[in-house]
Protein backbone atom coordinates (compact mmCIF):
# COMPACT_ATOMS: atom_id res chain seq x y z
CA UNK A 1 0.00 0.00 0.00
CA UNK A 2 1.46 3.25 -0.51
CA UNK A 3 2.51 5.88 2.07
CA UNK A 4 -0.16 8.29 0.46
CA UNK A 5 -2.58 6.53 2.56
CA UNK A 6 -1.30 5.68 5.68
CA UNK A 7 -3.26 7.19 9.00
CA UNK A 8 -1.64 7.53 12.61
CA UNK A 9 -4.13 6.45 15.19
CA UNK A 10 -3.56 5.25 18.86
CA UNK A 11 -3.32 1.71 20.24
CA UNK A 12 -6.21 0.80 22.42
CA UNK A 13 -5.91 -2.55 23.11
CA UNK A 14 -3.54 -5.68 22.08
CA UNK A 15 -4.69 -8.58 22.25
CA UNK A 16 -3.32 -12.11 20.89
CA UNK A 17 -1.41 -11.05 17.99
CA UNK A 18 -4.50 -8.32 16.95
CA UNK A 19 -4.26 -4.28 17.71
CA UNK A 20 -6.94 -2.25 18.14
CA UNK A 21 -6.17 1.78 17.22
CA UNK A 22 -8.26 4.37 16.77
CA UNK A 23 -7.58 7.18 14.18
CA UNK A 24 -7.75 11.16 14.39
CA UNK A 25 -11.33 10.69 12.99
CA UNK A 26 -12.16 8.49 15.76
CA UNK A 27 -12.42 4.96 13.41
CA UNK A 28 -11.20 2.08 15.02
CA UNK A 29 -8.98 0.14 12.82
CA UNK A 30 -8.17 -4.45 13.42
CA UNK A 31 -4.52 -4.32 12.72
CA UNK A 32 -1.50 -7.12 13.02
CA UNK A 33 2.45 -5.65 13.29
CA UNK A 34 4.19 -5.77 10.17
CA UNK A 35 6.78 -8.44 9.97
CA UNK A 36 9.54 -6.07 9.81
CA UNK A 37 8.84 -4.72 13.85
CA UNK A 38 8.51 -8.23 14.38
CA UNK A 39 11.62 -8.92 13.21
CA UNK A 40 13.48 -5.65 15.08
CA UNK A 41 11.53 -6.72 18.36
CA UNK A 42 9.54 -3.60 18.23
CA UNK A 43 6.41 -4.81 20.20
CA UNK A 44 3.24 -2.19 19.80
CA UNK A 45 2.20 -1.24 23.44
CA UNK A 46 -1.04 0.09 24.48
CA UNK A 47 -0.77 3.95 24.07
CA UNK A 48 1.52 3.39 20.98
CA UNK A 49 0.71 6.00 18.30
CA UNK A 50 1.65 4.38 14.85
CA UNK A 51 1.60 4.35 11.33
CA UNK A 52 -0.88 1.92 9.90
CA UNK A 53 -2.67 0.95 6.64
CA UNK A 54 -6.79 0.63 7.01
CA UNK A 55 -7.86 -3.07 6.36
CA UNK A 56 -9.44 -1.98 2.85
CA UNK A 57 -12.18 -4.99 3.47
CA UNK A 58 -9.55 -7.30 4.30
CA UNK A 59 -9.90 -8.97 7.75
CA UNK A 60 -7.58 -6.67 9.36
CA UNK A 61 -4.74 -3.54 8.38
CA UNK A 62 -1.17 -2.97 9.37
CA UNK A 63 1.13 -1.54 12.02
CA UNK A 64 3.73 -0.10 9.62
CA UNK A 65 5.74 1.91 12.46
CA UNK A 66 5.86 2.58 15.81
CA UNK A 67 6.06 6.51 16.35
CA UNK A 68 8.75 7.33 19.08
CA UNK A 69 7.61 6.91 22.52
CA UNK A 70 7.57 9.91 25.07
CA UNK A 71 7.91 7.76 27.76
CA UNK A 72 7.55 3.25 28.47
CA UNK A 73 6.91 0.76 31.15
CA UNK A 74 7.42 -2.92 31.43
CA UNK A 75 4.38 -3.90 33.80
CA UNK A 76 2.33 -2.99 32.86
CA UNK A 77 3.19 -2.33 29.50
CA UNK A 78 2.28 0.86 28.01
CA UNK A 79 3.51 3.87 26.49
CA UNK A 80 2.86 7.25 26.36
CA UNK A 81 1.25 8.14 30.01
CA UNK A 82 0.82 11.23 31.47
CA UNK A 83 0.08 9.94 35.15
CA UNK A 84 0.56 6.52 36.50
CA UNK A 85 -2.18 6.07 39.57
CA UNK A 86 -1.05 3.60 41.81
CA UNK A 87 -4.18 1.92 43.33
CA UNK A 88 -3.54 0.25 46.73
CA UNK A 89 -6.43 -1.12 48.68
CA UNK A 90 -6.68 -0.04 52.55
CA UNK A 91 -7.71 -3.41 53.20
CA UNK A 92 -8.81 -6.58 50.86
CA UNK A 93 -6.38 -7.67 49.87
CA UNK A 94 -4.08 -6.85 52.31
CA UNK A 95 -1.84 -3.59 51.14
CA UNK A 96 1.34 -4.60 49.63
CA UNK A 97 3.21 -1.51 49.80
CA UNK A 98 7.13 -3.08 48.81
CA UNK A 99 4.65 -3.40 45.21
CA UNK A 100 3.50 0.61 45.88
CA UNK A 101 7.34 1.87 46.15
CA UNK A 102 8.31 -0.81 43.11
CA UNK A 103 5.60 0.98 41.17
CA UNK A 104 6.62 4.69 41.68
CA UNK A 105 10.01 3.95 41.37
CA UNK A 106 9.67 2.67 38.08
CA UNK A 107 7.35 5.40 37.13
CA UNK A 108 9.98 7.50 38.25
CA UNK A 109 12.32 5.81 36.14
CA UNK A 110 10.33 6.43 33.31
CA UNK A 111 10.13 10.03 33.85
CA UNK A 112 6.22 9.23 34.34
CA UNK A 113 4.66 11.57 37.38
CA UNK A 114 3.17 9.53 39.72
CA UNK A 115 0.27 9.58 42.38
CA UNK A 116 -1.56 7.07 44.86
CA UNK A 117 -4.84 6.53 45.58
CA UNK A 118 -5.64 4.33 48.21
CA UNK A 119 -9.01 2.81 47.80
CA UNK A 120 -11.15 0.74 50.00
CA UNK A 121 -10.68 3.83 52.88
CA UNK A 122 -14.37 2.11 53.72
CA UNK A 123 -13.35 -1.12 55.22
CA UNK A 124 -10.32 0.42 57.45
CA UNK A 125 -10.38 4.17 57.11
CA UNK A 126 -7.49 3.82 60.00
CA UNK A 127 -5.22 2.38 57.64
CA UNK A 128 -5.68 4.13 54.81
CA UNK A 129 -5.04 7.68 56.83
CA UNK A 130 -1.63 5.41 57.59
CA UNK A 131 -0.63 4.85 54.50
CA UNK A 132 -1.55 8.11 52.92
CA UNK A 133 0.74 9.65 55.92
CA UNK A 134 3.63 7.20 54.78
CA UNK A 135 4.01 9.10 51.33
CA UNK A 136 4.11 12.47 52.87
CA UNK A 137 6.83 13.95 51.47
CA UNK A 138 7.03 11.19 48.37
CA UNK A 139 5.37 13.71 45.49
CA UNK A 140 2.46 11.36 45.41
CA UNK A 141 -0.44 13.28 45.92
CA UNK A 142 -1.81 10.51 48.14
CA UNK A 143 -5.85 10.68 48.40
CA UNK A 144 -8.08 8.31 50.38
CA UNK A 145 -11.39 7.01 48.02
CA UNK A 146 -13.74 5.00 47.72
CA UNK A 147 -14.76 2.89 44.25
CA UNK A 148 -18.17 1.31 46.11
CA UNK A 149 -19.56 4.64 47.26
CA UNK A 150 -17.75 7.18 45.25
CA UNK A 151 -16.40 8.90 48.21
CA UNK A 152 -13.50 10.97 46.86
CA UNK A 153 -14.00 10.53 43.27
CA UNK A 154 -14.90 14.12 42.08
CA UNK A 155 -11.51 15.42 43.54
CA UNK A 156 -9.50 12.31 41.63
CA UNK A 157 -11.56 12.66 38.05
CA UNK A 158 -10.66 16.29 38.45
CA UNK A 159 -7.33 15.94 39.21
CA UNK A 160 -6.75 13.88 36.26
CA UNK A 161 -8.70 15.57 33.74
CA UNK A 162 -7.58 16.10 30.57
CA UNK A 163 -4.69 13.70 31.24
CA UNK A 164 -3.74 9.86 29.82
CA UNK A 165 -3.57 8.26 32.95
CA UNK A 166 -3.06 4.46 33.51
CA UNK A 167 -4.04 2.33 36.72
CA UNK A 168 -2.05 0.03 38.05
CA UNK A 169 -0.74 -1.85 41.47
CA UNK A 170 -2.35 -5.31 42.58
CA UNK A 171 -5.21 -7.75 41.65
CA UNK A 172 -8.36 -6.96 43.38
CA UNK A 173 -7.55 -3.37 44.64
CA UNK A 174 -10.51 -2.19 42.86
CA UNK A 175 -9.11 -0.19 39.59
CA UNK A 176 -11.51 -1.88 37.20
CA UNK A 177 -14.30 -0.82 39.93
CA UNK A 178 -12.88 2.69 39.87
CA UNK A 179 -12.84 3.50 36.59
CA UNK A 180 -15.96 2.55 36.37
CA UNK A 181 -17.36 4.65 39.30
CA UNK A 182 -15.35 7.26 37.94
CA UNK A 183 -16.37 7.45 34.07
CA UNK A 184 -19.87 5.62 34.09
CA UNK A 185 -18.49 2.72 32.15
CA UNK A 186 -19.00 -1.04 32.46
CA UNK A 187 -15.58 -2.65 33.05
CA UNK A 188 -15.23 -6.44 34.20
CA UNK A 189 -14.93 -6.61 37.83
CA UNK A 190 -13.90 -9.64 40.16
CA UNK A 191 -14.51 -10.85 43.74
CA UNK A 192 -11.16 -11.50 46.08
CA UNK A 193 -10.63 -15.30 46.15
CA UNK A 194 -12.13 -15.91 49.77
CA UNK A 195 -9.64 -18.30 50.97
CA UNK A 196 -6.75 -16.38 50.10
CA UNK A 197 -8.25 -13.20 50.65
CA UNK A 198 -6.13 -12.13 46.81
CA UNK A 199 -7.48 -10.84 43.47
CA UNK A 200 -8.05 -12.97 40.58
CA UNK A 201 -6.46 -11.37 37.95
CA UNK A 202 -9.81 -10.52 36.42
CA UNK A 203 -8.28 -8.02 33.94
CA UNK A 204 -6.35 -9.81 31.50
CA UNK A 205 -5.22 -7.27 29.26
CA UNK A 206 -4.89 -3.00 29.26
CA UNK A 207 -6.93 -1.15 27.58
CA UNK A 208 -6.67 2.70 26.92
CA UNK A 209 -10.22 4.56 27.07
CA UNK A 210 -11.34 7.63 25.85
CA UNK A 211 -13.01 9.93 28.65
CA UNK A 212 -14.78 13.13 28.76
CA UNK A 213 -12.42 15.95 29.47
CA UNK A 214 -10.12 14.91 26.36
CA UNK A 215 -8.30 12.27 28.93
CA UNK A 216 -8.00 8.60 28.21
CA UNK A 217 -7.98 6.27 30.86
CA UNK A 218 -5.68 2.92 31.13
CA UNK A 219 -7.37 0.20 33.29
CA UNK A 220 -4.56 -2.68 33.53
CA UNK A 221 -3.85 -6.13 34.83
CA UNK A 222 -2.96 -6.30 38.73
CA UNK A 223 -0.27 -8.68 39.38
CA UNK A 224 1.32 -10.13 42.45
CA UNK A 225 4.66 -10.25 41.63
CA UNK A 226 6.33 -7.36 40.10
CA UNK A 227 10.57 -7.15 39.18
CA UNK A 228 12.28 -4.07 39.19
CA UNK A 229 15.02 -3.23 36.84
CA UNK A 230 18.60 -3.58 36.90
CA UNK A 231 20.03 -0.33 37.65
CA UNK A 232 23.11 1.08 39.49
CA UNK A 233 22.11 0.78 42.66
CA UNK A 234 23.18 4.21 43.56
CA UNK A 235 20.85 5.70 41.73
CA UNK A 236 17.69 4.30 44.09
CA UNK A 237 17.89 7.50 46.32
CA UNK A 238 17.07 10.15 43.18
CA UNK A 239 13.55 7.95 43.10
CA UNK A 240 12.72 8.93 46.53
CA UNK A 241 12.03 12.74 47.04
CA UNK A 242 11.78 12.40 50.60
CA UNK A 243 15.84 12.48 50.62
CA UNK A 244 16.21 15.47 48.15
CA UNK A 245 15.99 18.17 50.96
CA UNK A 246 18.99 16.10 52.85
CA UNK A 247 20.97 15.56 49.47
CA UNK A 248 24.99 16.42 49.87
CA UNK A 249 24.48 17.13 53.79
CA UNK A 250 25.66 13.64 54.96
CA UNK A 251 29.28 12.85 55.69
CA UNK A 252 29.77 10.21 53.81
CA UNK A 253 29.64 11.29 49.68
CA UNK A 254 28.02 9.73 47.98
CA UNK A 255 25.65 8.26 50.59
CA UNK A 256 22.97 5.66 50.04
CA UNK A 257 21.03 6.90 52.98
CA UNK A 258 20.84 3.10 54.51
CA UNK A 259 23.46 1.70 57.33
CA UNK A 260 25.49 5.09 56.86
CA UNK A 261 26.91 7.05 59.93
CA UNK A 262 26.50 10.43 60.11
CA UNK A 263 23.44 10.39 57.54
CA UNK A 264 21.46 13.34 57.28
CA UNK A 265 18.30 11.32 55.34
CA UNK A 266 18.66 9.08 58.89
CA UNK A 267 18.62 11.54 60.48
CA UNK A 268 15.38 12.81 58.74
CA UNK A 269 14.19 9.50 59.59
CA UNK A 270 15.26 9.14 63.26
CA UNK A 271 13.00 12.56 63.53
CA UNK A 272 10.07 11.51 62.02
CA UNK A 273 10.32 13.92 59.37
CA UNK A 274 10.81 11.03 56.66
CA UNK A 275 8.35 7.78 57.13
CA UNK A 276 10.10 5.15 58.94
CA UNK A 277 8.73 2.13 57.55
CA UNK A 278 9.29 3.54 53.62
CA UNK A 279 12.77 4.01 54.67
CA UNK A 280 12.63 0.69 55.49
CA UNK A 281 11.63 -0.57 52.08
CA UNK A 282 13.60 1.64 50.41
CA UNK A 283 16.61 -0.21 52.71
CA UNK A 284 15.22 -3.67 51.08
CA UNK A 285 14.97 -2.17 47.76
CA UNK A 286 18.67 -1.09 47.31
CA UNK A 287 19.67 -4.26 49.29
CA UNK A 288 17.92 -6.12 46.16
CA UNK A 289 19.21 -3.96 43.61
CA UNK A 290 22.72 -4.35 44.63
CA UNK A 291 22.41 -8.08 44.86
CA UNK A 292 21.41 -8.11 41.19
CA UNK A 293 23.91 -5.19 40.41
CA UNK A 294 26.48 -7.71 41.88
CA UNK A 295 25.09 -10.85 39.88
CA UNK A 296 24.64 -9.11 36.39
CA UNK A 297 27.28 -10.65 34.29
CA UNK A 298 26.04 -14.61 36.26
N1 LIG B 1 -15.50 -2.52 50.12
C1 LIG B 1 -15.05 -2.09 48.94
N2 LIG B 1 -14.89 -2.97 47.93
C2 LIG B 1 -14.42 -2.51 46.75
C3 LIG B 1 -14.12 -1.14 46.53
N3 LIG B 1 -13.65 -1.00 45.28
C4 LIG B 1 -13.66 -2.22 44.72
N4 LIG B 1 -14.14 -3.14 45.59
C5 LIG B 1 -14.29 -4.59 45.34
O1 LIG B 1 -13.02 -5.20 45.14
C6 LIG B 1 -13.13 -6.31 44.25
C7 LIG B 1 -12.08 -6.23 43.16
O2 LIG B 1 -12.34 -5.13 42.33
P1 LIG B 1 -11.74 -4.99 40.85
O3 LIG B 1 -12.16 -3.64 40.36
O4 LIG B 1 -12.08 -6.15 40.00
O5 LIG B 1 -10.17 -4.99 41.15
P2 LIG B 1 -8.96 -4.79 40.11
O6 LIG B 1 -7.94 -3.97 40.79
O7 LIG B 1 -9.47 -4.29 38.81
O8 LIG B 1 -8.42 -6.30 39.96
P3 LIG B 1 -7.62 -6.98 38.70
O9 LIG B 1 -8.38 -6.69 37.46
O10 LIG B 1 -7.58 -8.43 39.05
O11 LIG B 1 -6.26 -6.36 38.70
C8 LIG B 1 -14.57 -6.29 43.73
O12 LIG B 1 -15.31 -7.24 44.43
C9 LIG B 1 -15.03 -4.89 44.05
O13 LIG B 1 -16.43 -4.79 44.24
C10 LIG B 1 -14.30 -0.23 47.64
O14 LIG B 1 -14.05 0.97 47.57
N5 LIG B 1 -14.76 -0.77 48.80
MG1 LIG C 1 -9.35 -5.04 36.90
ZN1 LIG D 1 22.85 9.80 53.76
Amino acid sequence: MSEATALTGTILQGIGGFYYARDDAGTVHTLRAQGKLRRERMKPKVGDVVELTPSDGEEHGWILRILPRRNELTRPPVANIDVIVVVAAAATPDPDLMMVDRLLLNARRAGIAARLVINKSDLDAARAADIAKQYRGAEVEPMLVCADTGEGLDALREALRGKVHALAGQSGAGKSTMINALYGLDLETGDLSRKIERGKNTTRHCQLIPVEGGGMVLDTPGFSLLETELFDPVELKDSWPEFAPYEGRCYFQPCYHATEPRCAARDAVAAGEIDGERHERYVALLDEARQRWRDRYD
